[in-house]
């Protein structure tokens, strides 16, 4: 029975309860196990989030929705259940609506709940209050859309939520709730039979054991076979499943940026620090939860070498296989059902990858780490990136349950190759998409979902596109740290505007002090101008647990143009001087 149903009488005189589509939603999202929205209230869902709040669910308030939808959209992803997001109708729903695309574009599972206006004059232009066709401009940026106009159908339309956004490849999903479905009432025990508990969400996908005897003859043949772990990998949590699996091919393994802890960086097959080599080298390609599109280089050109691939591929959406180069052997299923089967297949008697070809692989990282080392052990001040990051790297080794939140550019790049990561799905960044603006809602989500303490690198212009959240963290007083790489702008802060008063484009306020604004919502803010303070300060704010922001201020001069990205910005041969 609904928490807060409401007694009446009837025409018959007999006294029913009443419930309404308030209630009926709550109960529907309880009945479901999703316990957390994320969002910003407003007309028409304030009273839905109190009550929400009243009935046990744990509302989030953000200050914008694009970071509460970038919240729910990572919350999907480390949870396998879909993140909720609310929002206000039209120009909150557009706010929400970049993280619902995002949310899609990555193959996270995401509902975007939003208020609506009244579907009699949005339907005949008549002008609303927010008025807005939310369902049609929602529709080609997620994976499924629904409205539900009727109290009756809120426990089918939330199933169908469920259902759309965490089975098959995962993605984002539209529910549209329309004002006047909020305050309609019905009896309350035929509202409490309509709603669905949705049972067995994301079928498991078994794959043809033809297919994955196909995949295991193609990867006997291989003389020099590579594995690239994706972030479907780390989001479909068979873990144990994928370690047993490379462990027992010895094939060295590429994780993708949010796939990097779901083996250690450190495994001895690990070949992140020689990637140019294997991607050029490897005659066998095994792609796990990974996409060959433009993080790969769509599986071609001169990244991939002259010598002829094969490639093998694990995904749940058949329609990925040959996107971009021919797949000799499509494995399509489930990650954890998919590998489960390979290691049956592969036997007792399965020879591990050639000797001479680990060890090349081997020799290459070898030389790459120790190439790196000396640069991290720098003190300068003001700090470079290598040095600022080589501190950084020592904390995520020594607490690796802490959960990395990375973008920017060259504080994303390089954050990505000098942070070792230790444990599956503790690294969260930019995905697919290379978007700024996810840091402070990923944070807050990855605070509320795990628990643990959250560790965000941040350069100064991606913090800004979230940074208002730091009210958010204060306030739910949420142990997060938030280290911003402070270069006084976009790749450099040393871009001069050569023919007037205005800043160039990619410049910000020197000198700027970050670390005021948390201050100003009650938390701590340090100013680190070399790697020994940065240091003292990180550690003195993750053994704390209290809200932080370090200011760390990075040499203007020492970043590069897109970070390791410069080759995809095109560059005018005709600029004037
Ligand atoms: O093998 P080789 O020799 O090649 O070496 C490789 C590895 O083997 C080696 N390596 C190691 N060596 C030693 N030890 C270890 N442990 C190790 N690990 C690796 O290192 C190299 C490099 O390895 P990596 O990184 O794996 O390889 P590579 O070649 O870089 O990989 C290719 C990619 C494509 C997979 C990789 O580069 C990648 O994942 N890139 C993602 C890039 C990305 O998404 N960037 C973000 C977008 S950039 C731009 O668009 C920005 N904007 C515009 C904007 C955006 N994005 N969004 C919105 C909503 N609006 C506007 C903006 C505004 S960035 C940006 C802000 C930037 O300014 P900030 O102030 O925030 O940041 P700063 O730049 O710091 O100022
Ligand atoms: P990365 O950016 O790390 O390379 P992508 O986002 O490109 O990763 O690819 C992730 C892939 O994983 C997608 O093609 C998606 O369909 C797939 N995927 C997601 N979850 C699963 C799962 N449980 N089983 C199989 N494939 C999955
Ligand atoms: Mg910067």
């Amino acid at each position: 029975m609904s928490v807060t149903a409401a007694k009446s009488i009837d025409t018959n005189q007999a006294e029913r309860e009443l419930t309404d589509g308030f209630n009926l939603m709550i109960d529907a999202l309880k009945l479901n196990g999703l316990t957390t929205i994320y969002g910003v209230p407003g007309i028409p869902i304030t009273d839905f989030g109190r009550m929400a709040q009243a009935a046990g669910i744990r509302v989030i308030s953000f200050r914008h929705e694009q970071n509460a939808g970038n919240a729910a959209s990572i919350a999907g992803y480390l949870t396998k259940k879909p993140g909720v997001c609310l929002t206000v109708s039209a120009p909150g729903f557009l706010n929400g609506l970049t993280a619902l695309a995002h949310a899609t574009t990555n193959c996270f599972p995401m509902i975007l709940i939003s208020g609506s206006s009244e579907r009699e004059i949005v339907d005949l232009q008549q002008g609303d209050y927010e008025e807005m066709d939310q369902l049609a401009i929602a529709k080609p940026l997620c994976k499924a859309a629904f409205r539900v106009l009727h109290a009756q159908d809120i426990g089918i339309g939330l199933a169908r939520a469920i259902r759309a956004a965490v089975s098959g490849r995962p993605g984002g999903v539209y529910l549209d709730l329309p004002a006047k479905l909020f305050g309609q009432v019905m009896d309350a025990e035929a509202g409490q039979k309509s709603l669905v508990k949705v049972i067995d969400a994301a079928p498991a996908q078994i794959p043809a054991p033809s297919a994955v005897k196909r995949a295991l003859d193609v990867l006997k043949g291989a003389k020099r076979p590579l594995i690239i772990l994706g972030k479907g990998a780390a989001y479909a949590q068979a873990d144990d499943e994928i370690k047993s699996f490379v462990e027992k091919s010895g094939i060295p393994f590429l994780p993708m940026s949010m796939a990097k802890g779901l083996l250690p960086d450190t495994h001895p097959q690990c070949a992140g620090a020689a990637r140019s080599t294997v991607l050029k080298d490897a005659d066998v390609v095994m792609l796990i939860g990974a996409r060959l599109n433009w993080l790969l280089s769509h599986g071609k050109g001169k990244s991939w070498g002259e010598a002829p691939k094969k490639f093998i591929q694990i995904d749940i959406e058949p329609k990925e296989m040959d996107s971009n180069v021919e797949i000799v052997a499509p494995v399509v299923g489930d990650i954890g059902s998919c590998v489960s089967a390979l290691l049956e297949g592969m036997g007792a008697n399965w020879a591990a990858a050639p000797s001479d070809w680990t060890g090349a692989v081997t020799k290459k990282r070898e030389e790459n780490v120790a190439k790196m080392a000396p640069r991290l052990m720098n003190n300068n001040s003001p700090m470079d990136y290598h040095g600022a990051l080589g501190v950084l790297r020592t904390i995520i080794k020594e607490r690796p349950d802490a959960i990395l939140v990375n973008e920017g550019a060259n504080t994303l790049d390089l954050a990505r190759g000098v942070i070792d990561m230790y444990q599956p799905r503790k690294r969260i960044d930019v995905g697919t998409w290379g978007v700024m603006g996810i840091g402070m809602g990923y944070c807050i989500a990855a605070a509320i979902e795990t628990g643990k303490p959250v560790l965000a690198v941040e350069g100064d212009s991606a913090f800004g596109f979230s940074g208002m959240e730091v009210e958010t963290i204060c306030r739910y007083n949420l142990p997060v740290c938030i280290v911003i790489f402070n270069n006084d702008g976009i790749y450099r802060g040393t871009d001069v505007n050569s023919v007037g008063s205005d800043p160039a484009p990619t410049v910000f306020v020197k000198g700027s002090r970050y670390d005021k604004m948390m201050e100003a919502f009650g938390g701590v803010g340090v100013h680190a101008t070399s790697p020994d303070e940065l240091k003292r300060a990180v550690n003195a704010a993750m053994d704390s647990g209290k809200p932080t922001l370090i200011n760390a201020v990075i040499d203007p001069a020492a970043g590069s143009e897109s970070g390791r990205i410069g080759n995809l910005n095109p560059q005018s041969v005709l600029k004037k001087k």
